[in-house]
């Protein structure tokens, strides 16, 4: 897992290079290149090299999708989304470069990412990099990440068009599960698997996706600053529909359960330790070894 990081932040670092007008680069890179998980690329990279692609082939993609995961942290701390001051455990990226850089900078990551794949993508045949950017902005647009951040807002104005616990699913299956989506399924693009197996995926990384907001939305209530880098007890505060708000601890955690342990039976027979490292890891911190 480490090799795989150092190998994503290496390549990060190597792609985005700060250039005239500097201040953009700089906004954009500082989130960027602060201590994230690099879950995303790492199972983007994982999932295409346990399918039988060379990851070379896939580090353009795989550095493409923390650019769009930056860029929807970076918009999500905005004041007038949720307005929180610290991400990775420094100051979020408007307290540093100001609100409109801020702004630019996620619209430049979101940008830039597209342009990346295309660039470097080498020795990923055009048809592939046809069917990655359609995925791409799918799922980072009104069909995606955007409509999860609509009905997430409209909820806590107290407008909820569907129950709450269709809404609350609506919401973490857009905002959250669809980038663990997109990691997995450009993973199996670039390794041109079958439909069956893209799919066995795109299950995988759907009930992963749901499991890792309830695992979010624990440690918003039993986690440290220090251990998130990033405010917790926030949900809590502000009366936000969460799994543990609408569900409870203790139920919460059950559904967390059921949906890891089907995580574990879908990826089981692939052997990867990396992916059995990130599930365990979600696993001990929530339920215990
Ligand atoms: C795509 C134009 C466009 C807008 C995006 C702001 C927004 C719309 C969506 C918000 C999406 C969001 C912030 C979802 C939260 C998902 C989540 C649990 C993030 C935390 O992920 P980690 O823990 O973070 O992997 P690190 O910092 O480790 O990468």
């Amino acid at each position: 897992m480490k090799e795989l990081i150092n190998i994503v932040n290496k390549k990060l670092d190597e792609y985005l290079e700060i250039v005239y007008p500097e201040d953009i680069f700089k906004a954009m890179k500082y989130t960027l290149m602060l201590p994230g998980k690099r879950l995303r690329p790492v199972m983007c990279l994982e999932t295409a090299r346990i399918l039988g692609c060379d990851i070379n082939k896939v580090l353009p993609s795989a550095c493409a999708l923390e650019m769009l995961h930056v860029q929807s942290l970076i918009h999500d701390d905005l004041p007038c989304m949720d307005n929180d001051d610290f991400r990775r455990g420094q100051p979020s990226n408007h307290k540093v470069f100001g609100e409109a850089n801020a702004v630019l900078a996620g619209d430049a990551l979101l940008t830039f990412a597209p342009q990346l794949i295309i660039e470097k993508s080498k020795d990923l045949t055009s048809e592939q990099i046809v069917k990655i950017l359609h995925e791409y902005t799918k799922f980072a647009g009104a069909y995606g990440l955007i409509a999860g951040q609509v009905v997430d807002i409209e909820s806590e104005g107290g407008k909820l068009v569907k129950s709450p616990e269709e809404t609350l699913d609506f919401i973490h299956l857009n905002k959250t599960a669809v980038l663990f989506r997109l990691a997995v399924r450009i993973g199996a693009i670039c390794a041109n698997a079958d439909e069956d197996t893209f799919n066995k995926f795109d299950e995988f990384a759907t009930k992963f996706g749901l499991a890792f907001q309830i695992y979010d939305d624990i440690m918003d209530e039993i986690s440290t600053f220090e251990e998130l880098g990033k405010s917790i007890g926030k949900d809590k505060a502000s009366g936000k529909l969460t799994y543990v708000s609408l569900y409870g601890l203790e139920t919460a955690k059950n559904k967390f359960k059921t949906l890891i342990n089907d995580c574990y039976d879908i990826i089981g027979k692939y052997n990867s330790k990396i992916f059995n490292q990130i599930i365990d890891k979600l696993q001990s911190r929530i339920l215990g070894d």
